[in-house]
C-alpha cells in the first residue's frame, strides 16, 4: 500500500525530502542557501518549515525539522511517505559525532522510513580544520548499512557546495525507483 502510494506521488512528480541532523549542524542554512535566501539569518529551528522547490522537474517538499535534544522525540511525527532523508552532519563537531551516530542509527531502524534513500550532507567543510567526508563515513558506520541506499558528500551552506549535486542525486534515486515498479 505504501509502495502504491509512493509510486502515485513519484508519477505525480513531487517528493517529500526529510532533513534531520542535530542541532546546529546546518540544515535551515542549507534549505536557505537552496532556495536563494540570505544565509546569515538563521536562528534555531524549534518546529519545523516546509519548503517547496522545483527541481529538474520535481516537485521537492523539503521537511526542515529542528534538531535540539528536547526536539528529537518528535522527528517521529515526520517519518510518513518519506522519499528521501537528508541527514546533515555539523563536520567541526567532533565532539558530538558519537551523538550523531546514534540519531542516526535509531532513525534507520524506523519502519516508516525503510523506503527513503539516505543522503549524508558533512556540512560547514569551508571550515578549516573540519572532519573529512571519509572520517565521518568511518563515524556514522555508513558502510554497514543495509537497509538503505546512500551517498555521503561534503558541503557548505556558505559556499553552496554540492547541495544541488545532493539533490541530483536525490532526484535520480527517485526516478530509478520508479522505474522499479
Ligand atoms: N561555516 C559554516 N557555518 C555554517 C554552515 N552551515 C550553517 N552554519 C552555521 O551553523 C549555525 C547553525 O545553523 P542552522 O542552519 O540554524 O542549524 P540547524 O541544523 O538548522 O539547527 P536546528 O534548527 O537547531 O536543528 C549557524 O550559525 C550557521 O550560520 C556552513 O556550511 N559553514
Ligand atoms: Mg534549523
Amino acid at each position: 500500500m505504501l509502495s502504491i502510494l509512493r509510486k502515485s506521488r513519484l508519477k505525480d512528480k513531487e517528493m517529500r525530502v526529510l532533513m534531520l541532523g542535530l542541532d546546529n549542524a546546518g540544515k535551515t542554512t542549507i534549505v536557505k542557501c537552496i532556495m536563494k535566501e540570505d544565509v546569515n539569518t538563521v536562528s534555531p529551528t524549534l518546529g519545523f518549515i516546509i519548503k517547496t522547490i522545483d527541481y529538474q522537474g520535481y516537485k521537492l517538499n523539503i521537511w526542515d525539522v529542528g534538531g535540539q535534544k528536547t526536539l528529537r522525540s518528535y522527528w517521529r511525527n515526520y517519518f510518513e511517505k518519506t522519499d528521501a532523508l537528508i541527514w546533515v552532519v555539523d563536520a567541526t563537531d567532533r565532539f558530538r559525532l558519537d551523538n550523531c551516530t546514534e540519531e542516526l542509527a535509531g532513525l534507520l531502524q524506523q519502519e516508516r522510513l525503510l523506503g527513503a534513500s539516505l543522503l549524508v550532507l558533512a556540512n560547514k567543510t569551508d571550515v578549516s580544520g573540519c572532519m573529512t567526508v571519509d572520517e565521518i563515513r568511518e563515524g556514522l558506520k555508513l558502510d554497514e548499512i543495509q537497509t538503505h541506499k546512500w551517498k555521503i558528500l561534503p558541503c557548505s551552506a556558505m559556499t553552496g557546495e554540492n547541495l544541488f549535486e545532493g539533490l541530483d542525486w536525490v532526484v535520480a534515486d527517485a526516478k530509478e525507483r520508479l522505474f522499479l515498479y
